[in-house]
């Protein structure tokens, strides 16, 4: 893993040709490297500053660039080390050469993320905080921006805290009951203990349902058009995204393979899945075409299953065939210029709730299309967007949860304190682990070699 002795330096800014481009250094020697490259006529000590000067070759003494160099002592800097960071002119070759001057004076080119990692190693951020970092870099879109920043800025870490503080309270109690069981402790108020140990609990599930909403904020929602064939799941991924996407023909399964688009509602990233038309394949291309149509339907958040409502019957007897999630289902009436007014759902069983009437070629109902998919985006269930953001999150969550799970079970059987003790000790690290807390060195490999270079 990585050598914290090392000065580190990397290219921070992204390959290719910009008008800055930065080279940043960490380490004990980063000052007295910065020394032999800048030149300037400024003589210039180790204080927090901007200077402006020359790039210089410390071998050949050549000028590489000039430009400006930052130099931050320690601990008032990104890593909590003496950083300084050269911003020379964004070209590959000058920043190329930049780092060959420091490797030559015995700085070493930094792994992914390994400046995050120093950071998080020096107390700066706490794990939530670095995997926030990586998070915010690559975020796409509005929401996932300002998921990260708060994730970044200790929103998630300021939730566990409390959390990880119960856990440990609700267990020095039990532990002290353990150690000095004769010495006249008083008695374990039971009630008040359960019911801490349930608000915990009752956090802990707010915050795993949490993650399905944090996931669809950083990874988009997926939403599949799904039906039988010409009912018009193409036109409606066209007018959705305001394009002719699709190949829309009057010629039942024009559709063969799933063909996506991506629309941003309310700063979301939401993708949309066109599919082939499910019914009794005519051919091999179409049974292929049809067997991915099943898997999106699979995969994605939600369904848009769509009727042609002047011609339903195909539509609703594919419904009974196919087993449909229930949960993630809407039914969607589509031709309503062919029919007259009213509810085309009426007399097919549908729940009605679940239904909405629409025609991608007048447009009507489009916009109620819409706003479903923007209600599906739903309202964050913590705090103030508080989320569980990965999969290691919801992991942890899940383990704490179980521990107190097994903990009630313990309570309600009366089993021994140490039984219950060993539980909660489980449901505090689980918390702890979250934030970083307890990880084997190969945990944070795992996180912070996912990084880029640099960061
Ligand atoms: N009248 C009418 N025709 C439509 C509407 N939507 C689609 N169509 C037509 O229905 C046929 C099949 O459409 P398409 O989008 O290819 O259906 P898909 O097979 O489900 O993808 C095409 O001829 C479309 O022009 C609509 O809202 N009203
Ligand atoms: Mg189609």
């Amino acid at each position: 893993m990585y050598v914290l002795e090392d000065t580190i330096c990397a290219i921070a800014t992204p390959a290719g040709v910009g008008g800055i481009g930065i080279v940043r250094v960490s380490g004990e020697k980063a000052f007295p490297l910065a020394k032999k490259i800048f030149v300037s006529s400024h003589s210039f000590e180790l204080k927090r500053q901007v200077l402006f000067g020359k790039f210089g070759s410390p071998s050949t003494g050549e000028i590489l660039d000039e430009g400006i160099l930052l130099v931050m002592p320690k601990p008032h800097s990104y890593t909590t080390e003496d950083v300084v960071e050269f911003h020379a002119h964004g070209s590959p070759t000058v920043l190329e050469k930049l780092m060959e001057a420091l490797v030559s004076l015995g700085a070493r080119p930094a792994e992914p993320g390994e400046f995050t990692y120093r950071a998080f190693l020096n107390g700066r951020l706490d794990l939530t905080q670095a995997e926030a970092v990586e998070a915010l870099v690559s975020a796409q879109g509005e929401a996932a921006r300002r998921q990260a920043l708060r994730q970044l800025t200790g929103g998630l870490a300021a939730h566990l805290e409390p959390l990880e503080e119960s856990l440990k309270s609700l267990y020095l109690k039990i532990e002290a009951r353990l150690e000095f069981s004769e010495d006249g402790i008083p008695l374990l108020d039971l009630e008040k203990f359960k019911k801490e140990a349930a608000a915990v609990e009752a956090e802990l599930r707010k915050l795993l349902e949490s993650y399905h909403q944090g996931k669809i904020i950083r990874e988009g929602l997926a939403v599949a058009l799904v039906g039988p064939p010409n009912v018009g799941k193409s036109s409606l991924l066209n007018a959705l995204l305001g394009t002719q996407r699709a190949i829309v023909t009057p010629l039942a399964g024009t559709t063969r393979d799933v063909v996506e688009g991506e629309i941003l509602l309310k700063g979301v990233k939401v993708r949309l899945f066109d599919t082939a038309g499910i019914r009794e394949a005519q051919n091999v291309v179409e049974v292929e075409g049809i067997r991915r149509s099943r898997q999106v339907i699979e995969e994605a958040d939600i369904l848009f299953w769509i009727i042609d409502a002047s011609n339903p019957q195909e539509s609703l007897e594919e419904i009974k065939k196919n087993k449909l999630p229930a949960d993630r289902t809407w039914f969607l009436f589509n031709k309503n210029d062919l029919v007259k007014r009213g509810r085309p759902w009426e007399s097919t069983g549908l729940d009605p709730k679940r239904c909405l009437s629409l025609s991608c070629q007048t447009k009507e109902g489009l916009d109620k299309v819409v706003e479903k998919i923007e209600a599906l985006i739903q309202a964050p269930t913590v705090g103030e967007d508080v989320v569980l953001t990965s999969t290691r999150h919801l992991v942890e969550a899940r383990n704490a949860l179980d521990a107190l799970d097994r903990l009630r079970g313990l309570i309600n059987r009366k089993e021994s304190y140490d039984l219950w003790a060993e539980e909660l000790r489980e449901a505090a690290l689980a918390v702890g682990r979250i934030r970083g807390r307890n990880l084997p060195a190969t945990a944070f490999e795992e996180i912070f070699t996912k990084f880029c270079i640099g960061k």
